[in-house]
């Protein structure tokens, strides 16, 4: 029986035919369970050696199969492993890292200029309290100038802030004079009910600047808003400023940068005007100082809101301020810090 077998079992290429194997020869109807179970009819002297000669057999070709077993489920591994190898040499699928936008990039310029001129960054609310928005910032209920800003209201003293300036009273409120003078930048988000077009958006970003200190003038303001111009628009950038009104600051301006296309000559830029207007700023008014218990006739200062989205359109003469809110990366990659 088991040379019979052996060969047979050695040449089996499959682990299913081979458990069948074992079970004709070796299972409950095979011929050595058979040979088995007949020795009770044997005699006592016959039944050791017909018992030990069965028990070899099964022993001899149990061992021959699961040899085979163990070389065809080796067999079937070795197979997997050849199928699975990973080429690491051949060159991986590349992966495109996201840039910051273009917005963010702006504003991220401004900080550091700014912070190198001793300023702290400091970010508020957007849902903001009318109190802070309007209020703290010489806008009482009822103030025409309220009309200035269409704004989104959550209840009657909730709103999204439609300015920056709100940071200004938080962060007056809170100064130690003490410890020295105030110096602060607060970019963020503002909301207005502006409809969307080529220049507004009911959503969009604001820089406030303000210091407070003892001996603050407007040529203050004026050297660090044209430090900042030529920063931002090139080194031979002068700026005028021309009055204009905020509640929150006496006297007020509208600040212009000259045209860095055409110089100040006059070009489509600069509507052949030669200027560009960039920003509002101002001295604070006393009023706002008194909100914030500070002592307005000790400590006074400037402030400044300037909006990142019209610079970047100015800059890279961006000419629909939607562009920056559609999520085109056609747009958007054109601005990649990688290139
Ligand atoms: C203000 O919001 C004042 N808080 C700025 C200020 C601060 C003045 C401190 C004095 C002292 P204004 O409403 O002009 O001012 O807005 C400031 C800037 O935000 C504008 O110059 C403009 O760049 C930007 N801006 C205003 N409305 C929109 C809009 N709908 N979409 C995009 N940018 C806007």
């Amino acid at each position: 029986l088991f040379q019979q077998n052996n060969e047979v079992i050695k040449k089996i290429t499959s682990l299913d035919e081979l458990n069948q194997i074992r079970v004709q020869l070796l299972g409950k109807k095979g011929p050595i369970t058979s040979v088995l179970r007949g020795m009770k009819d044997l005699s006592a002297d016959e039944r050791p050696k017909v018992g030990a000669f069965a028990n070899k057999v099964r022993d001899e070709l149990s061992t021959v199969i699961e040899t085979r077993k163990s070389q065809l489920e080796q067999a079937v591994i070795n197979e997997k492993l050849k199928s699975e190898t990973v080429d690491v040499t051949l060159p991986g699928d590349p992966v495109t890292a996201g840039t910051p936008h273009i917005i963010i990039q702006i504003m991220d310029d401004l900080e550091s200029f700014f912070m190198g001129m001793g300023y702290q960054v400091l970010t508020g609310p957007e849902v903001e309290e009318d109190h802070y928005n309007f209020e703290m910032m010489n806008i009482p209920k009822d103030h025409p100038a309220r009309d200035m800003q269409e704004t989104f209201y959550i209840t009657n003293e909730l709103l999204m802030r439609s300015q920056t300036s709100p940071m200004q009273a938080r962060t007056m409120e809170k100064h130690d004079f003490t410890k020295g003078p105030l110096k602060m930048i607060s970019p963020g988000v503002v909301y207005r009910r502006d409809d969307d077009d080529a220049t507004h958006s009911h959503q969009f970003h604001q820089m406030e600047g303000l210091v407070i200190d003892k001996h603050i003038t407007m040529a203050d303001l004026k050297g660090t808003l044209l430090a900042m111009c030529q920063h931002v628009f090139g080194a031979d950038r002068t700026i005028r400023l021309r009055p204009s009104y905020f509640p929150f600051t006496e006297p007020s301006v509208e600040v212009d940068v000259s045209c860095f296309r055409c110089g100040g000559k006059g070009c489509p830029v600069c509507k052949y005007t030669g200027w560009i207007e960039v920003l509002g700023a101002g001295m604070v008014h006393p009023n706002v100082l008194r909100a914030a218990n500070i002592d307005a006739d000790v400590y006074g200062g400037f402030a400044f809101g300037l909006g990142p989205d019209r610079f970047a359109m100015l800059k890279y003469g961006i000419d629909d301020i939607r562009s920056f809110y559609t999520d085109d990366l056609r747009f958007l990659t054109q601005f990649s810090q990688e290139g």
